[in-house]
């Protein structure tokens, strides 16, 4: 959770026709845009370098970076997102991070493995299968980083759940902030857990980026046990990504 650099990007017009499980209203691009440099702000003020990338219209979903990629120290690795509007995304990340990171792994095979699924701790890399992610793109990331000496456990997405991290965040080395059906599912056995107040499940999709736990605005209860624990909160307003089922995580890929 100590990162130099952010890849971030910016939502195009076309985010409005963005993914989601539960149409609860168009996003209003001018909240999201604002809400978007609240959020690389927060980064920045950390000391990190953002880099922005321009909007890319042809991909609704493209502001979530984090599902196109997995940043480690060794290498970064290009994913094979798991629905069909998506995919492309990885191979317009790939120019992109050969640039920055230079070392630049892709999955290959037919699986699949979305970002958003993947959970790295200090100790092991943890990836929950889902609607996005299957076992043979589990196995095809497993087969990457066990040369660097990874440990990388499968486990189970929530039915229902988009993403393994739409349910759990880092706070540091030992601490997972996690929903109660998450954490009672026994993916998460052997660290501490924060859990998310009852009722305030959405805001599991939380960050630890330097110093600051990002996470979105308007869950307050969650936001007390966190500031109690001693974390550094920055609320963010994620309305508009919340409507397509993003949160601070999908935002950004950090390394
Ligand atoms: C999607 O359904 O793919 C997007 N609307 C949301 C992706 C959120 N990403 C993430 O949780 N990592």
């Amino acid at each position: 959770y100590t990162f130099t650099h952010a890849i971030t990007r910016k939502p195009g017009a076309s985010v409005v026709n963005g993914l989601r499980a539960v149409d609860t209203g168009t996003p209003d691009l001018d909240l999201f845009l604002g809400h978007y440099a609240d959020y690389v702000a927060a980064l920045k003020s950390t000391g990190a370098t953002v880099i922005e990338l321009d909007p890319l219209e042809e991909f609704p979903d493209s502001v979530f970076v984090e599902d196109a990629a997995l940043c480690l120290p060794e290498a970064a690795i290009v994913m094979r997102p798991g629905t069909p509007s998506r995919l492309g995304e990885a191979a317009v990340m790939a120019p992109v991070l050969k640039e920055v990171y230079g070392d630049v792994t892709i999955i290959e095979g037919d699986g699949f493995i979305d970002g958003g699924d993947i959970l790295t701790t200090e100790r092991e890399i943890l990836v929950g299968t889902s609607a996005r992610t299957d076992s043979k793109g589990v196995a095809a990331l497993r087969d990457i980083v066990s040369q660097w000496g990874y440990t990388l456990r499968e486990v189970a997405t929530p039915e229902g759940v988009l993403h393994f991290k739409t349910d759990c965040s880092l706070l540091d080395e030992n601490t997972i902030l996690a929903t109660r059906r998450l954490a009672t599912s026994g993916a998460l056995d052997g660290y501490d857990i924060i859990h998310t107040a009852d009722g305030e499940e959405a805001c599991a999709n939380a960050i630890r980026f330097n110093e600051l736990v990002l996470m979105p605005d308007g869950f307050p209860k969650t936001e007390a046990k966190l500031l109690e624990a001693g974390y550094n909160v920055r609320k963010i307003g994620n309305t508009e990504a919340g409507k397509l089922d993003g949160g601070m995580s999908c935002l950004s890929l950090r390394f």
